[in-house]
């Protein structure tokens, strides 16, 4: 395991402000921000501190779900989850036409197979090593028409971030499994990675593959044997 300190930025307006030098710093658009820690290269973002989100022409946006609001968007089949979410608050992608029972999947419409042409979620972050990251999202689907999405970085979605598959149901799950691997539907652990080059600032993206999807939660790591649990580290903490 790695132990070089990382630190992580999030941009509150579009400007960075990134310093090498700085401490390492949050810059939420919220009050109650947590007080910023250097880790052992592990990054966790709460999936509702976003940095912008984009429906990118599409019918469909991430949409912001917390104890204290509903999406306030239809249709949306299930019930709110943010009680048992971490933060009480988390992402869904809405709104969610392509469900258990009779519904189609309609490319560009409920069902986005094509990360380039698909509603995502940006994330500024400073990452202080390049390297092997392995993503970890907390999510929750209730079927099989609600349980993927994809992952990119700096506007490029490498085959290693594609298909991000929930391997659970009716309930919030930790998963880092690519959709078909090892064989299997429901894929294997730690086969969603990211690759990066360079330290330094990183967009880190979030797709919707299929409608419904709920993203609660994000984790980068270097180290191939981590498996969050529960909430998973608190933000920007690291082991
Ligand atoms: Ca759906
Ligand atoms: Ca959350």
């Amino acid at each position: 395991v790695q132990r070089v300190a990382l630190s992580l930025i999030l941009a509150a307006s579009g400007s960075l402000g990134c310093d090498a030098e700085l401490e390492p710093v949050y810059l939420w658009p919220y009050d109650a921000a947590p007080e910023a820690q250097t880790v052992d290269g592990l990054i966790a973002v709460e999936a509702e501190h976003y940095t912008s989100l984009s429906a990118n022409g599409t019918p469909v946006s991430w949409t912001l779900v917390s104890i204290d609001s509903d999406a306030g968007v239809e249709p949306d089949p299930d019930p709110s989850h943010a009680a048992t979410a971490s933060g009480g608050a988390y992402l869904e992608a809405l709104p969610d036409t392509f469900v258990t029972g009779p519904s189609e999947s309609v490319p560009g419409t409920n069902f986005f197979d094509d990360p380039t042409s698909a509603p995502f979620a940006s994330y500024e972050v400073r990452l202080a090593q390049p390297g092997r990251y392995y993503v970890w999202v907390r999510a929750y689907s209730t079927g099989g028409k609600d349980n993927t999405a994809h992952v990119g970085m700096d506007g490029q979605w490498p085959e290693s971030g594609r298909r991000l598959q929930l391997a659970a149901v009716d309930t919030w799950a930790w998963s880092s499994n690519q959709r078909d691997a090892g064989g299997s539907l429901y894929g294997q652990p730690r086969t969603i990675w990211l690759d990066v080059a360079d330290a330094g600032i990183h967009t880190i993206l979030f797709a919707v593959r299929e409608d419904g999807f709920e993203l609660d939660k994000w984790v980068l790591t270097p180290d191939s044997e981590f498996v969050p649990e529960g909430f998973g580290p608190a933000e920007a903490t690291g082991l």
